[in-house]
């Protein structure tokens, strides 16, 4: 793992007021660490603001949907730093951005950003290699002297599991994420608990929108390729109770011979959002960047005006050089 680098310590000790966001749509990941951040932060003495564009479409996610602020008001914003963890641009902060801008910035990240994407000033703690931005935390917390509290290592055993998916997805490079998980039961995760928290709380209508969803699946590329999609009646109708998007995906990627997964969700009638998933060598990340998205290798997204007949077909024409 990367050090944390100093000017990162520095940045918060000659802070008195951070407001800490992530990106918008967030995850267990973003959520996690930006819970245990601002609750280690608060026991340094300093003023913490949680804030999140949201939508929390995650049914996981909701029980701290409280916690964080949609919007900032300028009595808050007076004399802020900002802090964005698992986000490497402003961009990413969706609606919040216009309450971040002009402060000095922090950088917490584990996504494939280049250094120019925060802009030029800001603090950069970058690490593609980390499992999750959670577990940078972790490092910053006791880079400034502290031990992560029960709290605090739950929030982050949260965020790990989520983009590990619950281990699932870490190779035999993943040593470290298993060192960093005894660290955090050891300090008061539960792994139960959390499995529970992240897997449980489904409702009826999201498991049968998943249904719909694998009906209509179709493959390409020989098998190697699986799409299906939900449009906007279905997703107001099945999917108030929460999204089950990763059932699908798990459903849909244990099919033999394939290797990627692309999911397609009207969010508006003008709008579709792609949802991506691969193995191994198919770069879905490069796929999401086609379409002005991004994410990681193996997992990525993008959100594309259009049709849903449009956008699946450029979704498919989009995979031509991963897999012809
Ligand atoms: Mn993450």
């Amino acid at each position: 793992m990367i050090p944390v680098p100093p000017q990162l310590l520095t940045f918060i000790h000659e802070g008195n007021r951070f407001l800490i966001a992530g990106h918008r749509e967030p995850d267990g990941d973003c959520v996690g660490s930006q819970l245990a951040l601002a609750s280690a932060l608060g026991r340094l003495g300093k003023e913490t603001v949680l804030c999140s564009a949201g939508p929390f479409r995650r049914t996981e996610i909701l029980p701290w949907k409280d916690r964080f602020a949609a919007q900032v008001p300028d009595s808050l914003r007076a004399g802020a730093r900002v802090i964005i963890t698992d986000c490497g641009a402003l961009e990413r902060t969706g609606d919040l951005r216009p309450f971040l801008e002009g402060l000095p910035l922090a950088v917490i990240d584990h996504h494939a950003v280049s250094p120019e994407d925060p802009g030029s000033g800001a603090v950069l703690f970058l690490d593609p290699g980390a499992p999750a931005a959670a577990v940078m935390v972790l490092s910053l917390i006791e880079a400034l002297g502290l031990s992560p509290s029960p709290e605090e290592a739950e929030a982050i055993f949260f965020g790990l599991c989520t983009d590990t998916g619950f281990f699932r997805h870490l190779d035999s490079r993943g040593a470290g994420a298993f060192r960093h998980a005894a660290a955090l039961v050891e300090a008061g995760a539960d792994p139960k608990r959390t499995y529970h928290a992240m897997y449980g709380g489904k409702s009826l209508g999201a498991r049968q929108l998943a249904g719909i969803v694998l009906a209509r699946a179709e493959s390409h590329y020989g098998g190697r390729l699986i799409v299906s999609w939900e449009n906007y009646g279905e997703t107001r109708e099945y999917g108030a109770g929460g999204r089950d998007s990763d059932a699908v995906y798990q459903l849909l990627m244990s099919v033999g011979g394939v290797e990627a997964v692309a999911v397609i969700r009207q969010e508006s009638p003008e709008k579709c959002a792609i949802g991506l998933r691969s193995r191994d060598r198919v770069d879905v990340g490069q796929v999401a960047r086609h379409f002005g998205g991004g994410g990681h290798k193996n997992a990525a997204g993008a959100s594309v005006p259009g049709t849903i007949p449009e956008i699946l077909s450029q979704t498919i024409d989009a995979f031509k050089e991963e897999l012809l």
